[in-house]
């Protein structure tokens, strides 16, 4: 096993002539093989609970349904995260493969989770499509009521929270950090959607990297990183008594960087390789961008931005695209991007455990590769 002294020592070496790669032995989606052999059980633990079993066939076949269509073919980062988080912070002499099964257990009730949060994200975004395929709420005799299916997914996500981890030691701060978790991300969508341009509202003194972060923190952070991190912490032995408060400092750093690269994604690929489609510049979002673009602008490059941003009209959302590419916005978002991983990246070389080091250094990487 290579030490992190010689692994930092090889990385420096490789830095500037190969991209940086962690070592093999890091890898997240080493789990994913048998992180998906878990998926099964999630679902015949959730079909067997008491609430369940009994119920109409067509209701067990909807549900079955609904969770197939809205879980079905993510990267699971997140999900992915807890085992990965288990195995990096738990001591080895306590590390048990039958934790590391309850690790992957909670990262699949998490994935159920998002799936509820996506589901609800692209009725509030009037999205089409997500992850290759036809949004929940546009699929037939669907519509409206889509808002009771990804109410009835979250309850899924916590009636397995129940099912599993009811009778643990940790389940009522589990529950409590869910709660909070999920308070933070509904204020933070709540922000996103509120915070909107419109020509009418003329409101973009709000278009601020400091309203950004805020947003990409409460609304991305907390339950993308923070919440597999600690969730997984409850697993490790005496993980109760870690000082977590630079690892969560972290991890909700991360979140901004999920969100200016999903900012970024929305607008420069297209649907094909990311799987939806861009809706960012049509509802008059503040993404990354679009604060970067206002901080560059000209008095008159700031006129069109106003008249054209949050407009349907392909025409209108083309010239903000011109805009973008006028301001050589791709270059400074490619500059701060680096700059934010190399700030962070001296964070995470300064945490205290190697196991921490190593987890979030994956973590980075797989961000990098659009992984997560
Ligand atoms: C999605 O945010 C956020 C949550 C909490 C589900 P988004 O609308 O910026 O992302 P996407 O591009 O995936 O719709
Ligand atoms: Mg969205
Ligand atoms: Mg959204």
């Amino acid at each position: 096993r290579k030490t992190l002294s010689h692994y930092n020592q090889s990385r420096r070496i490789h830095r500037s002539t190969v991209a940086f790669r962690v070592p093999v032995t890091f890898k997240m989606s080493h789990n994913k093989q048998k992180f998906d052999q878990v998926l099964p059980e999630v679902m015949d633990t959730l079909m067997s609970s008491p609430k369940l079993e009994n119920q109409l066939p067509e209701v067990r076949n909807w549900i079955k349904k609904l969770l197939n269509y809205t879980m079905d073919g993510g990267k699971q980062g997140r999900g992915l995260a807890v085992p990965f988080a288990y195995q990096k912070m738990e001591d080895p002499e306590y590390f048990s493969e039958e934790k590391m099964h309850t690790a992957r257990f909670l990262g699949w009730c998490i994935e159920t989770l998002q799936a509820s949060l996506l589901a609800i994200d692209d009725i509030v975004d009037v999205s089409t499509t997500r992850r290759g395929k036809p949004c929940w709420y546009l699929q037939p005799d669907v519509g409206t009521s889509a808002i009771n299916d990804c109410f009835l997914i979250y309850h899924c996500f916590m009636e397995l929270i129940e099912l599993k981890f009811g009778k643990e030691p940790y389940f009522t701060d589990l529950v409590k950090l869910i709660n909070e978790t999920v308070l933070y991300t509904t204020i933070g969508e709540y922000l996103d959607y509120s915070s909107g341009y419109t020509k009418e509202k003329n409101n973009l003194d709000t278009f601020t990297m400091e309203r950004f972060n805020n947003i990409a923190v409460q609304k991305t952070g907390y339950y993308s990183f923070r919440l597999p991190l600690l969730g997984a912490l409850f697993l490790v032995k005496n993980g109760k008594e870690r000082d977590t408060k630079e690892l969560c400092s972290i991890s909700l750093e991360f979140g901004k960087i999920l969100q200016f690269q999903n900012d970024y994604k929305d607008i420069y690929w297209d649907e094909a390789s990311s799987g939806k489609a861009g809706t960012d510049i049509q509802e008059g979002k503040l993404s990354w961008f679009a604060v970067a673009a206002l901080e560059r602008c000209t008095k008159a490059q700031r006129a069109i931005f106003k008249e054209y941003y949050g407009s349907k009209d392909p025409e209108h959302v083309k010239r903000i695209k011109q805009l973008y590419d006028e301001l050589q916005i791709g270059d400074v978002y490619k500059k701060f991007e680096n700059s934010v991983y190399e700030s962070l990246e001296r964070r995470i070389y300064a945490l205290p455990r190697k196991g921490e080091t190593e987890f979030f250094l994956e973590v980075m990487e797989t961000c990098r590769n659009q992984d997560y």
